[in-house]
């Protein structure tokens, strides 16, 4: 499909003059809202005490409270998830915290297949029945007022920390954490379901370690060799009365490796604080001391010198591996990895959670071209939707963001078992699917999610009226599919591709949703030599000029397009800058994204 290149476009004025940058990455900073010098000191320089104060969330104080007292009696208290990578690792960062208080915490992840997303009726009953006391909530929970209901009625309090958007009434819960909530006062309404987590239990933490004379912040990364020689921290409890707990004030940064795998594969926009949890993330993940992490990362094949780490690294390599559980089989695998205390154990688990991906792979691309088949004939239509009632529940989101990727427009995958159908649906940019589904909410027995990814439950015998309703809401709502665009942060010269530049654009990452990689266009490229690589020929290499001097450049996927270019000579190209090292030797490349042949 034909890509439109849209450069974008900022008003000079709005470029901030501060002479100790580059004016380039000026307009970089500025095209991501930046001009204001403290801020881009901040963006340059990400500091773990710029995360906001978790007690923001007005229930925190409570939630804490409640948390520390069971803790106290040695309450049971139970983790309710759900099964994708930004549930399970908040699952085991709630998990891992209250281990280190001396709690055991119960979890439970329901089944993709049986139960479905989220809180229901039965598994709160069966909660309550084995004991549970406490209800904490990962990732889910926040339209749950039935269910909330339920176990108030039960004796069974519920801290409910979530991060979708809120589609019914507000649950009646002792505690209700998510940013998204409009009555709250957090200031990041993008945190992830492990982000939320997190927060939590920094507070548990700090409230802890307030009674002690420690600072509130300590180094950026935990120092590998604390466990040896925790201090002992007096705890404040209940009643005034010290306990006794080896926890080192900052000990929850070791969760940040979790933290930041959960946002990535949450695929929320890398601005803010979840940039910052992903950046500290990234670090802690460089010497993760959870086995199953270490387990994960040798069979996904990350050896040395896939260091350091980076987004790519999460959200395509480990989450897939964690998300292919609740797939094809159960969460319960990825999260007993997560948590596993031994080598074995994990390296076990991680094997599994490999061979599960790799089934996943193979079924993803069955259903892909089976519902790009039945698409084929619907590309008239401004709403893509597909359905089956052959089709695996656990890959049908993963080809809705297939489809949504390739035709660019809004797209809803549905699997029917009998009577009964769910489907994933995935959207654009400027598309909010929460709203679409909010329009067809009669022909719907469940849905919710966010703006770009969300879920339902309907009849059967509903699809075809469902689908109706969804395109009349499409000409209300006033949307156009566009062709597929490629944005463009600035036009440059061969003058600004230089080390000092590559410098600072490193430093914009982490990259990801919300935060991409800057991204350039550049005239009247002179072609010096180009040939096809890879195993099929499907690259391209090219040797280029651009103002008289010469690059490499690669192009992934081009490689068809050699004998145009071979006989064009010229051509415009939207590309990253890159450095390719091989043999000690270092240089610049251009990886180019898309390219047209000129006259
Ligand atoms: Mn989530």
């Amino acid at each position: 499909m034909q890509k439109k290149w849209q450069l974008k476009q900022i008003e000079e004025s709005l470029i901030p003059k501060l002479p100790e940058y580059p004016a380039l990455i000026l307009r970089l900073l500025a095209n991501r809202g930046m001009t204001e010098p403290r801020e881009i000191k901040n963006f340059f320089n990400p500091d773990y005490a710029n995360l906001s104060d978790p007690f923001l969330f007005s229930d925190m104080k409570k939630a804490v409270a409640r948390i520390q007292g069971a803790v106290e009696k040695q309450e049971p208290i139970c983790i309710y998830a759900d099964y994708d990578a930004d549930a399970i690792t908040a699952c085991a960062v709630v998990y891992l915290g209250l281990k280190k208080l001396g709690v055991r915490a119960n979890y439970y992840i329901p089944d993709r297949f049986s139960e479905g997303y989220g809180l229901n009726i039965e598994a709160i009953k069966k909660l309550a029945s084995e004991g549970n006391k406490l209800i904490i909530t990962v990732d889910c929970g926040t339209n749950a007022v039935e269910e909330a209901r339920l176990a108030q009625e039960l004796g069974v309090d519920m801290i409910i920390t979530d991060h979708h958007e809120i589609t019914d009434g507000l649950p009646e819960a002792l505690a209700l954490l998510n940013p998204k909530n409009r009555q709250d006062n957090y200031p990041f309404p993008y945190l992830t379901g492990a982000g939320v987590a997190y927060k939590l239990v920094q507070a548990l933490f700090r409230n802890l370690n307030s009674s002690t004379s420690n600072p509130p912040h300590s180094p950026l990364v935990p120092r590998g060799d604390e466990t040896a020689e925790e201090p002992p921290l007096r705890v404040r409890g209940g009643e005034g009365e010290l306990l006794t707990k080896g926890v080192l004030v900052g000990w929850e940064k070791w969760l940040l490796d979790l933290v930041a795998i959960g946002t990535v594969a949450d695929l929320q926009p890398l601005t803010s604080e979840n940039r910052l949890l992903v950046h500290f993330g990234l670090q802690v993940l460089n010497k993760t001391r959870w086995l199953g992490l270490q387990a994960l990362i040798q069979v996904a094949g990350l050896d040395a010198q896939s260091r350091p780490f980076d987004t790519y690294t999460l959200g395509f390599l480990l989450a897939p591996r964690i998300n292919a559980a609740g797939r094809i089989k159960h969460g319960n695998l990825a999260f007993q990895l997560l948590v596993a205390e031994d080598d074995n154990e994990a390296k076990q688990l991680a094997k599994e959670l490999d061979e599960l991906n790799s089934h996943r792979q193979t079924l993803t691309q069955q259903i892909l071209s089976e519902a790009k088949s039945q698409v084929e004939t619907k590309l008239d239509k401004k709403i893509l939707l597909v359905a089956s009632d052959n089709w695996p529940k656990g890959v049908v989101g993963l080809v809705a963001g297939k489809l949504t990727e390739e035709y660019n427009r809004p797209s809803l995958v549905i699997e029917k078992d009998g009577e009964k159908a769910t489907g994933s649906a995935r959207s654009v940019n400027d598309y909010d699917m929460v709203q679409a589904l909010n329009y067809c909410q009669n022909l719907l027995q469940k849905y919710g999610g966010h703006a770009q990814a969300a879920g339902f439950a309907l009849e059967s015998k509903n699809i075809e009226a469902f689908y109706q309703k969804l395109l009349e809401y499409a000409e209300v709502a006033g949307y156009t599919p566009e062709p597929y665009e490629i944005n463009i942060d600035s036009e440059v010269a061969a003058q600004d591709l230089t080390w000092d530049i590559y410098g600072y654009l490193a430093k914009f990452g982490p990259f990801g949703v919300g935060n991409p990689k800057p991204r350039f266009l550049a005239k009247n490229f002179k072609l010096l030599e180009a040939r096809q690589v890879g195993s099929d020929n499907q690259h391209l290499k090219l040797r280029c000029s651009l103002d008289g001097q010469e690059f490499n450049a690669i192009a992934f996927g081009k490689g068809f397009l050699t004998d145009i270019l071979n006989s064009n000579k010229t051509f415009d190209a939207v590309f990253e800058l890159e450095s390719n090292e091989w043999n000690g030797h270092k240089e610049l490349q251009l990886k180019i994204i898309d390219l047209n042949a000129t006259q």
